[in-house]
């Protein structure tokens, strides 16, 4: 593989469109002035330039994290959630009758873990027939119960992401800023390198200059080719990747995008013209659009999962920084709610610590 960076260390090739292209019909939306989540002209006019290899995108894992299972990770990783809930549960299921009293508790504790009212109405609703189904007395039978009504209710989440099928596979990201939309490219990048295939990316963050910076160093460092542009159409610089992917015989494109809130509405007409734009340059493409959601806002995921999902037709979400929250049971509100499936999980801010979501790992780094 190569990098452009590393052996010309000078802008890559830019995408400037062709007239049949759609960069040219629609004229690119000017990034507004005021808005906190644009750089400023003077930022997006900037000349790319190459940061050193020493300023690192993502931390090395350290010696201690390799030798860990995914397992013990994700564990440790929701360990804010569980011992939220832990020492809860712990009383709940130490024994004793089966009351509505016991159903009160378990109920504040679900909606405590951020599950949201949809999600707890229907796990108590579940719980209570599986009781009354199997005849359980004892609250220390109640776990298994709801571990099931749990899994019951989450596996349908559980979607592998097939990537073999088309060639070059494109994957855009969308999210609001600070997400982990560029750090989960970088975990992505990898994580495709060690299954054999080859990956491009696309910077297509153009307003933010820190996020292209962010995105070559990373590519320079693991020898991953970065399409980058100075100027600030992010469409364009999603097409000339895709041209470059399909002249290199790339197998997945990942595009990063700048962030954004649904209330922005302008910025929202400007990421479907990326999706549009994507599709022109490849027509099947996006095959994959991912919504980057940050599990510390809780609740909140829904409002963004509806709002892009209606503005780009998501088919799956990343849900990043599960570690450092305590809101892990917002993915029973996902399911309950607005349901799309959830590629990978985050858990750290390590190169290694995004992995497929696994609804049963899930539950039993929980639970047990
Ligand atoms: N703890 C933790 N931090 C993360 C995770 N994913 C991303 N981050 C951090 O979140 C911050 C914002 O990430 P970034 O990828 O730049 O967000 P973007 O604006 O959506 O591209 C960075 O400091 C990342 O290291 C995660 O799973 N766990
Ligand atoms: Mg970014």
């Amino acid at each position: 593989m190569f990098s452009f960076f590393k052996k010309k260390p000078k802008p890559v090739e830019t995408a400037i469109p062709s007239p049949e292209m759609a960069p040219a019909v629609e004229p690119p939306l000017t990034p507004p002035a005021v808005e906190p989540v644009v750089a400023s002209p003077a930022i997006i006019a900037e000349t790319v330039t190459i940061v050193p290899a020493a300023a690192p995108a993502l931390a090395e894992p350290a010696a201690i994290v390799k030798k860990s299972s995914w397992a013990e990770r994700l564990k440790a990783g929701l360990s804010k959630t569980r011992d939220k809930l832990g020492k809860s549960f712990a009383g709940l299921f130490g024994g004793g009758k089966i009351d509505e009293d016991l159903y009160e508790e378990l109920e504040t504790l679900l909606l405590t873990a951020d599950m949201g009212m949809g999600a707890t109405t229907h796990l108590l609703k579940d719980v209570r027939e599986r009781v009354s189904l199997k005849g359980l007395k004892d609250s220390s039978e109640l776990k298994g119960a709801l571990k099931d009504a749990l899994y019951d209710l989450i596996s349908p989440l559980e979607q592998t992401l097939n990537v073999n099928d088309k060639k070059p596979f494109v994957i855009m990201m969308a999210g609001v800023n600070g997400a982990g939309k560029t750090t989960s490219i970088g975990k992505l990048a990898k994580y495709y390198q060690s299954q054999g295939k080859s990956v491009l990316l696309a910077a297509g963050d153009t307003f933010r200059a820190a996020a292209r910076e962010q995105l070559m160093a990373w590519g320079e460092r693991n020898d991953v080719t970065v399409i980058a542009q100075q100027g600030g159409d992010s469409a364009a610089v999603c097409y000339d990747a895709i041209q470059a992917a399909i002249a290199r015989n790339i197998d997945i494109v990942l595009a990063d995008t700048a962030g954004r809130l649904p209330t922005q509405l302008h910025l929202m007409e400007e990421i479907k013209k990326v999706k549009r734009v994507i599709q022109k340059a490849l027509p099947e493409a996006p095959h994959e659009i991912i919504l980057v959601v940050d599990a510390n806002i809780g609740q909140n995921t829904l409002t963004q999962v509806s709002a892009f999902d209606e503005a780009l037709g998501l088919t799956g979400l990343i849900l990043s920084k599960l570690d450092g929250s305590a809101k892990g049971g917002v993915i029973a509100a996902i399911a309950k709610q607005h349901p799309v499936p959830l590629r990978f999980i985050g858990i750290g801010e390590s190169i290694d610590d995004l992995r497929p979501f696994n609804s049963k790992d899930y539950i039993d780094a929980l639970f047990d």
